[in-house]
């Protein structure tokens, strides 16, 4: 038996408990206690009682959406992937590194068979034989955790040749990133397991039907893994979780200046208002003053009665919360993000690695008090340029917390400029 570090805690208070199920104290759930809890069932129903395409049919029903930020249909992905011919691929996305973001940690490290089964449902659902798990490199209990669980799984014939006596063979590798961001961008992460530096490639073609080794592969996050086995499980009442085109169970990792910081799960039926109270609201009873979507979005104070689903008015997303309060600065808090996308932009881009550069050192002067009126319509534009000569997700994002607080914390920005730091931190 391995020793496991640092697992981190975790809040319970939740409002449905699927995902989070086993994954309650602080400790990892083995294969034997899996079992007893219902593991591995929707493994074994999968494939005796159901063919491939029943269960694409499952989770196109499902609604199933991705959770590493995008939220793209699951089983429309599945079917790209599909309409190729094998060998197919099956990786799982758990590079993790969105500020702010630590929900797939949980169940790596608490709940690693439940990702295992997902993965095995999916490779038996895309007739792959050979699925990877990317994850990243700060991560190095996690690692240890899955390989112990994959190895764990193959003794009991969950994984291998002849799954469960069937002619369905599937095995999982774990493939450790080595601390760079943007590897967690699809493309990236296929060069990377490719051996190559990790630079995302042009889309299309999407790694669906051009992936690994160019073959068509299908690159899931951890969190939309671990629904699977839940939606084999419950068939067509996976439909009553949750609000309708939205269904399932979702993880909300809430940071900041809350009473109860931790991951959550909740139906996205919820608002963000009502995440914020699941978490004992604010701090110190101090008052709300925005929260980070991770780097994605800004909310202010008076928009959290938006619902957590996909929509288009909704919070989407990874579902990462960063709660901030009236002692918060936001130009304190969007350096923090600049500071992030400028070490973490891969430099192939002109535009993103110098715009992030520049848009960093421009907050700075907000921070020092060297900013003019002109750095606000530097930073604007900037971020309207940024993502147009930018080929990946990192530089169409790099810019979107900066220009929601401008749009919504212009006075913040203003005060700055005239020498007033509104949060009492900055100079
Ligand atoms: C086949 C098509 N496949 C789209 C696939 C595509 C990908 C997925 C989403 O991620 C997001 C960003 C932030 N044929 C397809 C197709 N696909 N059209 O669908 O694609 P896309 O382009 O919408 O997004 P993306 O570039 O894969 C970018 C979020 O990720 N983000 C946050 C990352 C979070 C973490 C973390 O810590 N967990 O890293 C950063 O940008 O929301 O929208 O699979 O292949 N015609
Ligand atoms: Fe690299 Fe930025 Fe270009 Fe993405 S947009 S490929 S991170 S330089």
């Amino acid at each position: 038996m391995r020793y496991y570090p640092n697992i981190p805690d975790l809040n319970a208070n939740s409002s449905i408990n699927l995902l989070l199920r086993r994954a309650k104290e602080n400790r990892t759930t083995n294969i034997e206690e899996y079992i007893t809890t219902g593991g591995y069932s929707a493994l074994k129903k999968a494939l005796t009682r159901f063919n491939p395409e029943d269960i694409l049919i499952l989770v196109e029903e499902s609604t199933l959406r991705g959770r590493g930020g995008a939220g793209f249909p699951t089983a429309r992905k599945w079917r790209f992937a599909l309409s190729n011919p094998p060998p197919r691929y099956l990786i799982c996305n758990a590079d993790e590194s969105e500020p702010g973001t630590f929900k797939d940690r949980i169940i790596i490290e608490r709940d690693p068979h439940l990702l295992i089964e997902g993965m095995i449902i999916a490779g038996y659902t895309l007739g792959a034989e050979l699925g990877f798990i990317y994850i990243r490199g700060e991560y190095p209990a996690g690692a240890m955790i899955l390989e112990d669980a994959i190895e764990d799984a193959r003794k009991k014939g969950f994984l291998g040749k002849n799954i469960l006596g069937t002619d369905f063979s599937f095995d999982i590798l774990v493939y450790r990133g080595a601390g760079a961001y943007i590897c967690g961008e699809e493309t990236a992460l296929i060069e990377s397991l490719e051996g190559k530096r990790g630079h995302p490639r042009l889309r299309p073609p999407y790694p669906a039907n051009e992936g690994l080794f160019g073959k068509p592969t299908v690159v899931n996050n951890v969190e939309t893994l671990a629904n699977i086995p839940i939606i084999v499980t419950y068939e067509m009442d996976f439909m009553n979780i949750g609000p309708m085109g939205y269904y399932g169970p979702k993880l909300f990792p809430v940071s900041g200046k809350v009473k109860n910081p931790g991951v959550y799960e909740a139906t996205m039926d919820l608002t963000l208002r009502e995440l914020i109270d699941m978490a004992g609201g604010m701090k110190n009873d101090k008052k709300l003053k925005a929260i980070f979507a991770g780097s994605l979005a800004v909310y202010s104070a008076d928009e959290i009665d938006i619902p957590l689903d996909y929509s288009p008015k909704g919070f989407g997303g990874t579902g990462t919360t960063i709660v901030l309060d009236e002692d918060d600065c936001i130009i304190d808090a969007l350096i923090v993000i600049a500071e992030f996308f400028e070490h973490e932009s891969c430099g192939k881009c002109t535009p993103c690695r110098v715009g992030t550069y520049e848009q960093l050192n421009i907050l700075r002067k907000f921070q020092n008090g060297t900013a003019t009126e002109k750095d606000i319509e530097l930073l604007e534009y900037l971020g309207k340029n940024i993502p147009v000569g930018s080929i990946c997700g990192l530089g169409y994002s790099a810019s979107n917390a900066i220009m929601d607080a401008l749009r919504k914390f212009k006075d913040e920005f203003i005060a700055h400029i005239n020498g007033e730091c509104p949060a009492g931190i900055c100079f």
